[in-house]
């Protein structure tokens, strides 16, 4: 294995392609012990929870189960939301039989004229679910905010000036207008994001006396977590169509829907936008974000043993590419903007093309495209990649690409 250059200067940034280096992923096709698959059935009986396990012990920390006693009540229902082209819903899920501590609010719109039950796109956002929406009905979080001064929010609380903040990357007009359904919460409600968030988030609330393993779940294990809780509760919604929620998230949410999606096989497409490092982009490729880095900057994200590998991404026992196989055989959306070069387009879409192996076991195929892609032209069958122009962001093109990858995914079948 050679990646020198890395371990040369771990304190830089780098982007340029001839500095990349070379370097050797794990195979997807040889178990950890060495055994060869070449059968769906031994990918999901041997490599499947093989990998799982892997990535739990090195990277996202181990992953609790639905807890017992979890149950939801309804807050709000509005039948003509978004002028009556909407049924408006919100529910809280309680993750004990109590109907006070660990929560987290559901905000869920489905189209008002639809047939039967729906598809729903599912993920979290980051500011609070009145931020997805103007909508004056919408709860405002109560919970920690990072502050923004932008935005004028201050003392890590949320206000009403707040409302619809960043409507722009959810667009819930369109995707009501498209026939599917949208459920949101506020990724805070699980873990709020920064170093101390674990005291008050659910990994705290969840186990009486948390003392942090080294293969612990971190933030985005918390959030990913709380991804399958929400699925949890569309499964109890009868005009959702539980067998087509796409799951879908930006960022470090992208990372932690990933993680969830990979685990959770009852999501039936999933969809990382510009999730970078930690998400869908290789680690061995020394291109702008780090492993170092991001456990420098989030050290609460990942689990400990994450950190082993600062400055040797070499030495993971796994790559993202794998963590992108483990959505096999279901459609996946990677994504990624060109003007966020911090998370690495080319790492992303290399990381999604390497998935084809996979994808074939299943007589699926994934990427086609031998090269990377232009601007703004999604390539790709079961797995689909695009490059959008533009920043890191979640946009309009964005959700239409999804949409598009969802009717071709889930309406064929209906
Ligand atoms: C950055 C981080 C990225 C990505 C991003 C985001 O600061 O380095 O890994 O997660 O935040 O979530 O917007």
């Amino acid at each position: 294995l050679s990646f020198t250059t890395q371990a040369q200067e771990p304190e830089k940034f780098n982007y340029d392609e001839s500095q990349v280096g070379t370097y050797i992923l794990p195979p997807l096709l040889q178990t950890p012990d060495g055994k060869k698959i070449t059968s769906s059935t031994q990918w999901n009986t041997q490599q499947r929870p093989a990998l799982l396990k892997l990535f739990a012990d090195n990277v996202y920390g181990r992953l609790p189960g639905k807890p017992t006693g979890m149950h939801y009540k309804v807050i709000s229902e509005d039948k003509s939301a978004l002028g009556g082209k909407a049924i408006l819903k919100q529910v809280t899920i309680y993750f004990t039989p109590a109907d006070t501590g660990a929560s987290m609010d559901v905000l869920l719109y489905l189209p008002k004229q639809a047939k039967g039950p729906v598809p729903v796109f599912a993920g979290l956002n980051f500011k609070g679910n009145h931020t997805v929406h103007p909508d004056p009905q919408i709860k405002i979080t109560s919970r920690w905010v990072a502050n923004d001064k932008n935005a004028g929010i201050t003392g890590n609380r949320a206000n009403k000036q707040t409302r619809g903040l960043q409507a722009s990357r959810w667009v819930v007009e369109e995707i009501i207008a498209r026939g599917y359904g949208l459920a949101t919460a506020y990724y805070g409600d699980l873990e709020p994001d920064h170093p101390e968030g674990y005291k008050t988030g659910i990994r705290t609330q969840l186990s009486k006396n948390l003392k942090i393993q080294p293969n612990e779940w971190g933030a985005i294990g918390a959030w990913a977590w709380g991804m399958s809780r929400m699925l949890d509760y569309l499964e109890t919604e009868p005009a959702v169509n539980v067998k087509k929620v796409a799951l879908q998230g930006h960022s470090r949410i992208g990372k932690a829907a990933l993680w969830a999606g990979a685990n959770d096989t009852r999501f039936a497409m999933v969809i990382s936008n510009e999730s970078g490092e930690g998400g869908a982009a290789l680690a061995r490729r020394w291109y702008g974000e780090t492993v170092a880095r991001l456990n420098e900057a989030f050290p609460h994200w990942f689990s400990p043993n994450y950190k082993k590998f600062d400055n040797k991404p070499n030495q993971m026992p796994v790559d993202q590419h794998q963590l992108l196989a483990l959505v096999a055989p279901r459609p996946l959306y990677v994504a990624s903007a060109q003007e966020d070069q911090w998370s690495d387009p080319k790492g992303e879409f290399l990381s999604a093309q390497a998935t084809n192996p996979v994808y074939a076991l299943f007589g699926k195929s994934g990427i086609t495209a031998a090269e990377m892609p232009g601007l703004n032209q999604p390539v790709g069958e079961t797995v689909r990649y695009h490059n959008r122009s533009g920043k890191h962001d979640v946009t309009l093109y964005d959700w239409q690409q999804y949409l598009d990858f969802a009717d071709k995914h889930f309406r064929q079948t209906q």
